[in-house]
């Protein structure tokens, strides 16, 4: 299998962007080798540069949980560019996806559109303050809630990837009010509540997906849930990529906690650039224009990213048992991969959360950022490097989670077992 064609690709693309990439955790440093430059997508495919051709686990971090170029959303998408790209004025296609958010999530009953992620939960996290009047935040070591400095503390996926968990830069002003709690203990947040008595909100990923996949346990949530109502303090779950991944109507539906301050992203833009944040109605009448809390954005509800987000919301709202197909094909490759492991003599710990899965190389079972970081990175590079020879793209870090789409066959995941096994044995005989 030849790269040539990214190796020089990449070689040009250092020099015009930092790190050849536009995003950190694209440049593979840390499963090594060249990051591939990709061509096209089509269903579960990705093909890169040189023609290569792979079964896509990563599905651009999650939005594609339909595959690449799926018919209805890009034929929304292509009607809609015909009316224009941008007005900067409100249009319907904004209400419309609103009706449609705020349908799957009980918690919600007014969403604001914005550009990415990490726009979602910076804004998030300013009308939590500006609704309690407090300063401190609470946020979990691991849990990535995009790049924002306050939340740039401790943060998982590519800050996690690179050894730089809290980033230069930010100066100490900006995350003194960042107080760190351990996932999955709930001791670690009564610690926080002791230390401050002006915490406006507790954020977390209900279904940590930024520190390879650890769901919290639901008693945990639970928990969480009383000790933020006993100091009055908002309970955001930060569901941008476990939105519409981990389950249909978020984490609240599953677990039975409800939160106060939702955040979403990725799948709901379908592709196109969407992050969200939705509360009930009196927290979000605290947001400009009508309250005094600011927060805006160009591009914000972009007509043709509302459309590719209206189109896959669509489509989930008339497949409602998409989630159980996708979570059983995803129970099958991670067993199935797991077994294989075991045959060459590698303990291999697996979950499952929807369309979401994770893996750790770790004698032990995986319940927060530490744990992890105990997990096997040199087998991960090994095994991430024999499955892209072998035509399957995994995500390039253990800190982060793999997707299966609609487009995600069967005999994919049994070809993707059978790959695995090979790649294993390889490992074992090297
Ligand atoms: P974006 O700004 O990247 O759209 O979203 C930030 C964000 C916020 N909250 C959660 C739970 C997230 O997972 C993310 C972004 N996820 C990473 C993948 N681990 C994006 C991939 C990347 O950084 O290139």
């Amino acid at each position: 299998m030849s790269t040539n064609a990214s190796i020089k690709a990449f070689q040009e693309s250092q020099e015009f962007i930092p790190g050849g990439v536009n995003s950190p955790v694209r440049a593979f440093k840390s499963v090594g080798g060249t990051p591939l430059f990709i061509s096209e997508g089509e269903g579960a495919y990705l093909k890169d540069i040189d023609g290569n051709k792979y079964v896509d686990f990563v599905q651009s971090w999650g939005p594609l949980i339909f595959g690449h170029r799926d018919e209805s959303i890009e034929a929304a998408v292509i009607e809609a560019v015909q009316h224009g790209l941008s007005f900067g004025a409100p249009t319907v296609a904004e209400t419309e996806l609103a009706k449609l958010v705020v349908s799957f999530f009980d918690s919600i009953d007014k969403v604001r559109f914005v550009s990415s992620g990490t726009e979602a939960v910076m804004s998030a996290i300013r009308l939590a303050r500006g609704f309690r009047g407090r300063d401190d935040i609470v946020k979990f070591i691991g849990c990535y809630h995009g790049h924002s400095d306050a939340l740039l503390v401790e943060a998982g996926s590519g800050a996690a990837t690179f050894g730089n968990p809290s980033s230069p830069g930010v100066p100490e002003d900006f995350t003194k009010h960042t107080l760190l709690a351990e996932y999955n203990n709930i001791e670690s947040v009564k610690k926080c509540f002791a230390d401050s008595k002006n915490i406006a909100c507790v954020i977390i990923e209900p279904i940590a997906g930024n520190m390879g996949l650890i769901p919290a346990d639901k008693e945990f949530l639970h928990e969480l849930r009383k000790l933020c109502d006993a100091n009055d303090t908002l309970l955001i779950f930060d569901e941008v990529m476990s939105g519409f991944r981990g389950s249909i109507n978020g984490a609240e539906s599953i677990t039975g906690v409800t939160p106060d301050i939702v955040t979403l992203g990725k799948v709901i833009g379908g592709g196109m650039p969407v992050g969200a944040f939705g509360a009930r109605a009196e927290i979000m009448a605290q947001l400009s224009p009508n309250g005094p809390v600011y927060q805006a954005g160009t591009l914000s509800g972009n007509p043709v990213a509302m459309a590719a987000g209206y189109a896959a919301l669509t489509k989930l709202k008339q497949n409602a048992r998409v989630m159980s197909v996708l979570e059983a094909r995803a129970k099958r490759l991670l067993s199935g991969m797991q077994e294989a492991a075991e045959k060459e003599g590698i303990v291999m710990q697996i979950d499952v959360r929807g369309s979401m899965f994770g893996f750790f190389f770790n004698e032990n079972p995986v319940k927060n950022f530490a744990d992890a970081t105990k997990s096997d990175a040199e087998l991960f590079a090994k095994f991430h490097a024999g499955m892209l020879a072998e035509g399957f793209y995994f995500a390039c870090s253990l800190y982060e989670t793999g997707f299966i789409s609609t487009a995600t066959t069967d005999e994919m995941v049994e070809q993707t077992i059978d790959a695995a096994s090979r790649v294993f044995k390889a490992i074992k005989n090297a």
